[in-house]
């Protein structure tokens, strides 16, 4: 019996000892093992916050009105969706597709684009499909910028861009856009680059600066006189720009959506992104796409056939369908590309309104469907809230709890050095129907009542 205890022992530490002297530092408890081959890689250290698995979990509550993340509750074109049904039907379009875009979508793609860049846009050679414009900002960030060089990303920015520069082991170098004014009611116009300053970042280590309008979450619409001052900035010192546009279509009334790419000198420099999430309002289809010269281009499928290949091919099939219906009555009233901004604005105005009167000062968009206010005048205690999180998150948290309202805290669209500057703002979607916002309505003019 003894001999038997001893024997079990001794054999549990021999097998310890050799498996100490085999790996290396293993540490065993019942449920876990750790050991220096698990750690992360170097290229996401620090990476791992990200402000929508944080908020879409918090907010997912059914009792919850979410004006959080920009997931349109208005339903799609109808006939987008009976496109994809009938993708579907057929057994080709069940199956792989070419990896670089699906011919009919990249042809349709060609077509629009090339009447608004007024050029030829070659669909095999100029056009990237990709999941989503997550995808084709990847694509573009890991196939063309080098460890060691600098990218110059304009505050507020949305939020992965910082991460996939630095995943690409370059250095992000930040420019914020500033208020030139105060006022009760601003507009995203009033938040403006200083072209000294944005000149001051450009170096010889600049390999590209990332743009992006209509801007989220501003919603602030670049100017062709702001965009001449980036894009002689750009030729000066031979920098690439990728230009985020996935709100191209959404502007309000007295704004021009303008294409960086279309200016003097700027196509070959330029990869500009687009997204059938924002142009179709499904977010969850998650097909995006780069066009560009084919000397940039190429390198994001190169990317692109080495980690995802091809994207879904009924998807692509049902966008293309999509584009071919609107392609011929672009410039009429009830094109969808028309229709959708015109029924936001006036969506637009009912929450700028409605965030002013309750006491919060709203800055209102030029284009995309997101709006920011200061919550600084409504004074919250937030002493309950614990952690070191910015004044927005933990006033988001507390809303959310206390108010079942959701927004997204804007610091999230910030560089650790420039958080504690625009903490005081939130962001509201306003891409919903009418009686998510009445019910948002009814949450912020009951604020203060018990
Ligand atoms: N670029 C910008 C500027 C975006 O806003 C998005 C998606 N929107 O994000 C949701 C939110 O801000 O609440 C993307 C790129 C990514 O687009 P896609 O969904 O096509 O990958």
């Amino acid at each position: 019996m003894l001999f038997t205890r001893w024997a079990w022992s001794s054999l549990r530490v021999t097998k310890q000892l050799r498996i100490f002297s085999t790996s290396r530092a293993l540490t065993f408890n019942s449920h876990k093992m750790t050991s220096s081959r698990h750690v992360n890689a170097k290229r996401i250290e620090g990476l791992d916050k990200n402000v929508w698995v944080e908020f879409t979990s918090v907010a997912a509550d059914p009792e919850i009105v979410n004006l959080g993340q920009g997931r349109p509750d208005l339903s799609p074109p109808s006939y987008v969706k009976e496109a994809l049904a009938n993708a579907t039907a057929v057994d080709e379009f069940n199956q792989y597709t070419r990896g670089f875009g699906h011919p009919s979508l990249v042809k349709v793609l060609s077509e629009v684009y090339g009447r608004l860049y007024g050029r030829q846009i070659d669909p095999y050679k100029e056009i990237l499909v990709t999941v989503g414009a997550y995808g084709s900002l990847f694509s573009a960030i890991l196939g063309l910028v080098e460890e060691g060089d600098e990218v110059i990303i304009i505050e507020p920015f949305f939020d992965c861009y910082e991460p996939m520069v630095r995943m690409a082991g370059a250095t992000p170098v930040f420019i914020p856009l500033r208020p030139k004014i105060q006022k009760d009611i601003m507009s995203s116009k009033d938040w403006c680059l200083d072209p000294d300053e944005l000149a001051s970042k450009f170096t010889s280590k600049t390999k590209a600066i990332i743009i992006n309008t209509p801007h989220n979450p501003l919603g602030k619409v670049f100017t062709q006189d702001e965009l001449k001052i980036i894009s002689d900035l750009c030729i000066q010192y031979d920098v690439l720009c990728f230009s985020d546009e996935v709100y191209e279509w959404i502007v309000y009334h007295g704004n021009k959506h303008i294409k960086i790419a279309t200016l003097p000198g700027m196509w070959e420099r330029t990869v500009t992104f687009g997204s059938a999430g924002k142009t179709f309002s499904v977010t969850g289809w998650k097909i995006g796409w780069s066009i560009g010269p084919e000397h940039l281009i190429k390198h994001l499928m190169t990317v692109h056939q080495n980690c995802l290949y091809t994207c879904a091919t009924p998807l692509q099939e049902a966008v293309a369908q999509g584009f071919l219906k609107e392609l011929n009555q672009m410039d009429d009233h009830e094109c969808y590309f028309n229709a959708l901004p015109r029924e936001l604005e006036g969506k637009r105005d009912q929450i700028t309104r409605l965030l002013h009167d309750v006491g919060l000062k709203p800055v209102v968009p030029e284009g995309g469907y997101f709006i920011i206010a200061d919550v600084a005048g409504l004074d919250v205690d937030l002493s309950e809230v614990d952690g070191d999180d910015p004044y927005d998150y933990k006033f988001v948290k507390w809303m959310i709890k206390h108010k079942k309202l959701a927004a997204i805290p804007v610091s999230a669209f910030y560089s650790c050095e420039s958080k504690k500057q625009f903490e005081k703002y939130i962001r509201f979607c306003f891409i919903k129907q009418d009686s998510t916002l009445a019910a948002a309505e009814k949450i912020l003019k009951n604020w203060n009542k018990k």
